[in-house]
């Protein structure tokens, strides 16, 4: 049985870490205060803010999972203050982590381009790596673009940090690919949130189930190690009559990936886990599509959990050598950053020249 730790930093990593909860606790209302978590795993899960208002939002994780550190009702995007308060309440996070005991991976899930989140988990995964010899793996999401310039740079600077933190990989997600997953923000938001949760949960079990093809923690990090240190995730569901090569083939598309990515062309290493009952699970269909995906992008793992009378999900690991989508927006917060800084100037310069004020010096009020 595996030990797993799940943070969740910030609003967005706390609103996916209560989706995780509600999935795992089985979705009723009171259900966490009922019923055991559905993880073959020892799991535990901690939600980090500075904002009380986004932590008492969250419905299916327990009081006792909810850190919250005191600093007004969040940062407001800005990661100067956030990487000050990280500091200023280390010792209580860390504090918090290590009553929940041992562990032999972790998860940090947050957005990269609000304050708290961005901000606390690149040094909180360096602090983890330098106190633990655990496996230690982000999971970030990244903004919508038109979200404006600082959500921009917050998220290139983010990802740096968190490259430069020891992390053992990290997973994206995409707000921007995503945005279809729902009809308004809200829901977009909710259905992101929920396919997340989903392939957390789906990685979850196959790390530590009894398969019929195994697929483990240990290649699991040899996956994670590929490539330039980003991954992605895809899914797809079968209907019962689709072919598990479609199903495969539809894991890795546009359509099942929680980022944009040609995978044939970037990926560096791959696990593909297979789950669903026997009939559907041809284990020479499989290995034909799997060997075909191997020569365009080298190694992938393959597990088979065998479920009596379901149909067939499958999830696929995969970690990318380049990534076009990332560079266009490196491009775009390189612009932002820019556009940021002349503002800066700009203001610097008229709070010199006292611009509109400057018009009245001398002059007195007349009655
Ligand atoms: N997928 C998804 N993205 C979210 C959600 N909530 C916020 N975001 C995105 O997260 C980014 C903002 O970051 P937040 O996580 O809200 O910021 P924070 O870490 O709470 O930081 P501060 O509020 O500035 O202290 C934006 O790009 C949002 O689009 C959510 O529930 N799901
Ligand atoms: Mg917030």
């Amino acid at each position: 049985m595996l030990n797993i730790l799940i943070i969740g930093a910030g609003q967005c990593g706390n609103r996916i870490l209560d989706s995780i909860n509600n999935k795992a606790f089985g979705g009723g209302r009171f259900s966490k205060y009922y019923s055991k978590q559905k993880f073959p795993s020892r799991v535990e899960t901690i939600a980090v803010n500075t904002a009380i208002n986004d932590l008492k939002e969250m419905q299916y994780t327990k009081a006792k999972d909810r850190l919250h550190i005191p600093h007004l009702h969040g940062v407001g995007a800005n990661r100067i203050i956030g990487k000050q308060c990280f500091i200023d309440n280390k010792d209580l996070i860390m504090r918090t982590i290590k009553e929940r005991g041992d562990f032999d991976v972790a998860f940090v899930i947050t957005s990269s381009s609000g304050g708290t989140g961005s901000s606390f988990s690149p040094p909180l995964i360096e602090e983890l790596k330098n106190t633990y010899d655990f496996p230690v793996y982000g999971v970030v999401i990244l903004p919508f673009r038109e979200e404006g310039t600082i959500y921009l740079q917050n998220t290139a600077f983010c990802l740096k940090e968190m490259h430069n933190s020891g992390v053992d990989g990290i997973i994206l997600g995409d707000n921007q690919f995503l945005k279809y997953a729902g009809t308004d923000i809200q829901s977009a938001y909710d259905g992101i949130n929920s396919m997340v949760a989903e392939r957390i949960l789906f990685l979850l079990e196959a790390l530590d189930s009894e398969m019929m093809m195994v697929t483990d923690l240990g290649d699991f990090k040899t996956v994670m190690s590929g490539g330039a240190g980003i991954a992605t995730i895809g899914f797809a569901k079968g209907d019962g009559t689709n072919s598990i090569k479609s199903i495969i083939q539809q894991s890795l598309s546009p359509n099942g990936l929680l980022f944009s990515s040609n995978i044939y062309e970037e990926g560096s290493r791959a696990m593909i886990i297979l789950r669903g009952d026997r009939k559907y699970l041809n284990i020479d269909d499989i290995s034909s599509q799997i060997d075909k995906l191997s020569s365009h992008i080298g190694h992938v793992f393959k597990g088979v959990i065998i479920r009596n009378g379901e149909i067939p999900k499958i999830l696929s690991v995969v970690t990318l050598e380049t990534t076009v989508e990332l560079d266009n927006l490196y491009t775009l917060a390189v612009e932002a950053i820019q556009m940021e800084k002349e503002k800066h100037d700009r203001m610097a310069l008229e709070k010199e020249t006292g611009a509109a004020f400057s018009k009245i010096d001398g002059l007195e009020p007349q009655y």
